[in-house]
């Protein structure tokens, strides 16, 4: 029998409708939903790609026990695997607590709504607080900027491009990534509309990437964006072009700021950043100007070395104008559904040897090692990798790895074996996207266009999956601990058979929340039920974002915001104090996201990964005849962390002085195709001790790594054999 099913991408942040062809219960093929008024018949070639991933050989369908070395799995059976896994931690939780136990999460269950919601309940029954994962690669920096002007940490801001006259993007390529922290499938269309109104977008940059290639383009010296906007800054104080009447009403200290600004003249910042003088105060003129602007960053200007900084003089550039909660500006979505607010915290759990400190309940996944490696109390002995492969892609991954073989317990919900779980003890396999449920409330105060949509499972979990909901459960329940609900009078009725589906938790949080139907009260609002019944191809809510008042988003005692928090003032004077020459290390390295590549786990199916496609170090002509290297030959590039040897592709794309390399390559495990790529993991450049990572949010500093590039030795057969020699 052929059926088509309505139901959504849970890829990334868009989220775009999908139509799944199903045939005898198997997913044959995806296109995107026309009919969806979110995402309006959008999707990319890794969305429509997936059937590939959910029929993929290599999958993990039944569950595997290591038998010998790392990769050495052998099938098992759930019931073995899940009475090993809980007497394992059972006995580990007596024996050294409940810290002896962590979790360690990675990107892909933040798509799974169940997922999640067990994820913090398994962590909850187990009482342990090491929840760590890859916010540190990611948005700590955001999340810590947020607490310290709004204390509001839970919900960002969004930039309101749709009705802006002037966006500047840093550190962002939503041409490729389809948009970060934000959700909007249809974002080229809309950015493209705001140069149609008349407007300008503005991609600052250091390398000309496809955004900036449909755009205007400031090139930028990686890793110097903090001395950009403070000259930016500098311009609009002293051309007066600030809102003083909204700096009055809606912020303090705003007299240290002007004073710490008239410090970084364009003309002084300009040698550091690369950026004329004349092109920042003709972007900050610009910015100072216009009816409505404003500037939005992400992971280039988050995962750098003073990443909490830039991200706070991002907004301090939105609030001086007077762009913030106001049309067009930087603004806070409008949710459907009630928000976490007790997940919202910063700085409030710390990791157990070097004190760094959480984003929402998360602690950096590159203390991990330390973490683990060093004895005393709260040493991490047992492990759940969920949706995670933190030895590609956080920092070191060679001492993570070794760190995670010495663990005691080691259990991972995966689709396949990666770099990390083929040093497990259990990979246990779970639904993909299409083999569950969902109602997309993770990222609803973040739509450019607020909109909900539910789904049914398009098709029977494949061979053996589960939901990972249910195998924490389980785990959970034979550990004696009920099961894995983060209330304790849930895990109570569980232990009487009286289990809650995550549903029903889910489903009230939309129920209760704006968007929602009250249970009754308010006819016209949504239920997962109705949402199923009367929008299949989902529901969009509002065409323009409601601002709510600031003084409802701005949740400091005062409502007021802080323009010289202490944390801000000492990282400018480290950024004051910082030596940015390193002749040694002449050039910079940053990352780059490839249409074709999602973080690490999408490069297993020939679509994604053809036989042509390799890794390679993007790299100005004028920088690879310095370093004497041609098209495709092999580069070595050393950082103080390590050293790797990857092929390179010149071209004039990138500003000289700095150098691209995508991560998430350089794979093992039992996805044969990627492992086949070659590749290397561009982590290993970068650097997990804590006095290299960034100061208020620990973020990994994975953009503007000071590096040298230089001709690959040529190894001969004989160099090979003796590594020392
Ligand atoms: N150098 C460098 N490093 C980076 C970045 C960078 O820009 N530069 N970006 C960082 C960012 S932003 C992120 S988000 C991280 C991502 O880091 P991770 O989350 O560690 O890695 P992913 O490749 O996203 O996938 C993790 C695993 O999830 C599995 N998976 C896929 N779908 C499912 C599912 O439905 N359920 C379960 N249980 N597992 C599933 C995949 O098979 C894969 O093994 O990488 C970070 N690392
Ligand atoms: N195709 C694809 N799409 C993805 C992903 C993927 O791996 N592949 N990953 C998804 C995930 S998990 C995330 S978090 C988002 C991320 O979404 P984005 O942050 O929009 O994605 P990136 O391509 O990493 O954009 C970062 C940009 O910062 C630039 N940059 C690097 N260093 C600096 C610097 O020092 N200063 C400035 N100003 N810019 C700098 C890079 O050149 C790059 O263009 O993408 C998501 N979408
Ligand atoms: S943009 Fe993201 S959500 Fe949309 S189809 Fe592509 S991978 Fe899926
Ligand atoms: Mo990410």
């Amino acid at each position: 029998m052929r059926e088509e099913k309505v139901t959504f991408c849970r890829i990334c942040d868009p989220m775009c409708g999908m139509v799944a062809t199903v045939e005898e219960g198997k997913l044959v093929s995806l296109r995107p939903d026309k009919d969806n008024p979110h995402s309006k018949g959008f999707a990319c070639t890794k969305g429509v790609g997936m059937p590939l991933v959910v029929n993929d050989p290599d999958r993990v369908t039944v569950p595997m026990r290591r038998v010998g070395g790392p990769g050495e799995f052998e099938p098992t059976t759930w019931d073995q695997a899940l009475s090993d896994i809980a007497a394992r931690l059972a006995r580990l939780r007596r024996e050294f607590g409940p810290e002896s136990i962590a979790l360690t999460v990675g990107n892909p269950l933040a798509f799974t709504y169940s997922g999640v919601l067990r994820a913090k309940g398994f962590q909850a029954a187990i009482g342990t607080p090491w929840f760590y994962g890859v916010n540190s690669e990611d948005a700590a920096s955001r999340i810590a900027a947020t607490e310290i002007l709004y204390a509001n940490c839970g919900h960002f801001p969004i930039p309101d491009y749709c009705r802006t006259d002037v966006l500047m993007l840093i550190g962002a390529n939503p041409w490729v990534s389809k948009g970060s922290l934000l959700v909007d499938p249809r974002i080229r269309e809309h950015l493209s509309g705001v140069v149609e109104r008349g407007g300008r977008v503005i991609v600052v940059d250091p390398r000309r990437t496809e955004t900036a290639k449909a755009f205007e383009y400031v090139p930028i010296r990686a890793g110097t964006d903090a001395w950009f906007l403070l000259s930016i800054l500098h311009v609009l104080v002293k051309q007066q072009l600030c809102d003083e009447d909204f700096i009055r009403q809606w912020t303090t200290d705003f007299d240290q700021l002007r004073s710490v600004v008239e410090r970084f003249s364009p003309a002084k910042t300009a040698p550091i950043t690369g950026v004329r003088a004349a092109v920042v105060t003709e972007v900050a003129e610009a910015i100072g100007r216009a009816k409505a602007a404003v500037v939005y960053g992400r992971t280039g200007t988050c995962t750098q070395k003073f990443g909490t900084l830039v991200n706070v003089l991002q907004d301090y550039i939105n609030i001086v104008t007077g762009n913030l909660q106001r049309p067009g500006g930087w603004v806070w979505s409008w949710s459907p559904a009630i928000e976490f607010k007790e997940l919202a915290t910063y700085d409030q759990i710390h990791t157990r040897v070097s004190g760094l400190p959480d984003a929402l309940g998360m602690l950096p996944a590159n203390a991990l090692a330390d973490d683990i490696l060093t004895p005393g109390p709260g040493q991490i002995r047992g492990m759940a990798l969920l949706a995670s492969n933190c030895v590609n892609t956080t920092p070191n991954g060679t001492r993570l790895a070794d760190a995670l073989s010495q663990l005691d317990t080691v259990f991972a919900l995966d689709i396949y074996i990666n770099e990390t779980n083929r040093h497990a003890d259990y990979v246990l396999p779970v639904t993909t996207m299409y083999e569950r449920e969902d109602l997309g409330l993770l990222l609803s105060g973040h739509h450019i266009r607020p909109a909900l949509q539910a789904t049914e499972a398009v098709i029977e979990p494949i061979g053996q999956c589960r939901p990972e909901w249910e195998i924490l459960d389980e785990i959970a329940r034979r550990m004696g601990l009920g099961s894995a609900d983060s209330a304790w009078v849930q895990r109570q009725f569980a232990r009487v058979g009286l289990r809650t589906h995550p549903r029903t938790l889910w489903d009230m949080m939309l129920r209760f929340g704006k968007g929602g139907d009250l249970y009754g009260l308010r006819p016209s609002g949504w239920s997962w039920r109705k949402l199923l019944k009367h929008a299949p191809h989902g529901v969009v809510l509002h065409e323009e974002i409601p601002l709510a008042p600031l003084d409802e988003v701005i949740l400091t005692p005062d409502h007021k915001i802080p323009l010289a928090d202490l944390r801000i003032m000492s990282e400018l004077a480290r950024l004051e104090s910082e030596q940015f020459d390193t002749p040694d290390l002449p050039l910079r390295l940053i990352g780059m996201r490839e249409m074709k590549s999602h973080n690490s786990w999408l490069h297993n199916t020939e679509r994604l990964m053809p036989a042509a496609r390799q890794l390679t170090l993007r790299i100005n002509p004028a920088d690879a005849r310095m370093a004497g290297l041609a098209e495709g030959e092999n580069a070595r590039i050393t950082s103080r962390a390590g050293s790797i040897e990857v092929p390179v592709t010149l071209t004039d794309d990138l500003v000289p002085g700095t150098v691209a390399l995508p991560h998430g390559w350089g794979h093992a495990g039992g996805w044969q195709r990627a492992v086949a790529a070659g590749g290397v993991s561009s982590n290993l450049l970068a650097s997990t001790r804590p006095e290299d990572l960034e100061k208020l949010a620990a973020m990994s500093v994975l953009n503007g790594i000071p590096v040298r590039v230089e001709v690959a030795a040529v190894v001969t057969q004989g160099d090979a054999a003796c590594p020392m020699s």
